[in-house]
């Protein structure tokens, strides 16, 4: 990506694989452009799970999904994959505590990607902290979610303002974010939200990613 990045860009981070569109009238490449027109600041990949795509297919989802967020200058993030991430020219790589070491994957594209770890314990934060090479943490879920089967328990916002204080990085809150509920996270200190179905489900795309750009404004 040559022009600069929406900053911040942790604000209204939307992350979906072709598995979270459930509206059969609607593909992926479609919410996502409504997403970028409305002003997310960040979109992830990520295809996992129950009616994810093979491996083919994924590559060339993430070639269209990158095109339409270079145009629209939003940040392309690719969830534990290093393998796609280096294919599609991702400008970020995000992965789990499950999924390859974030140390590895900081040696592997590091220079070239921006790197997002999940941490949802006060003890991965102390680890992260340790860690030069990451840029942003994701912390969650804050509110019980469906969109991920083996999530880990829930955190609440008083968890999050925990590890929020004690991450030496800009923290954005996950899992179970709502219209209703996300006016209860710029308190503690998280830079944004990250969400997958308050916009892939959303019937009002506009006014959603607005609600989350107002919220962190
Ligand atoms: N990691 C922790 S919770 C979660 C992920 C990927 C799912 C978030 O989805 P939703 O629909 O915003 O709760
Ligand atoms: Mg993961």
């Amino acid at each position: 990506m040559t022009m600069p990045f929406k900053t911040p860009i942790l604000r209204a981070y939307f992350i979906a694989g072709t598995q979270d569109i459930k509206d059969p009238n609607l593909t992926l490449p479609e919410v996502l452009t409504q997403a970028l027109k409305a002003g997310i600041t960040a979109f992830q990949y990520r295809e996992k799970g129950p009616g994810s795509l093979d491996a083919t297919a994924k590559v060339k989802m993430a070639e269209t999904l990158r095109d339409l967020c270079t145009t629209y200058r939003v940040p392309f993030i690719v969830d534990d994959d290093v393998a796609l991430a280096r294919e599609v020219g991702a400008d970020g790589i995000h992965v789990g505590q499950k999924d390859e070491r974030v140390t590895s994957v900081i040696q592997e594209v590091g220079q070239t990607m921006f790197v997002g770890l999940s941490c949802d314990t006060e003890e991965q934060v102390k680890v992260a902290n340790q860690t030069s090479g990451i840029s942003y943490l994701g912390s969650g879920p804050v509110y019980p979610t469906g969109s991920k089967a083996d999530a880990d328990p829930v955190i609440g916002v008083t968890g999050l303002k925990k590890l929020v204080k004690l991450s030496q990085r800009p923290v954005v809150a996950i899992g179970g974010i709502t219209e209703e509920n996300i006016a209860e996270l710029p308190d503690t200190g998280a830079a944004g939200a990250a969400v997958i179905s308050m916009i892939a489900q959303s019937s009002d795309i506009t006014q959603t990613v607005k609600r989350m750009r107002t919220v962190f404004g």
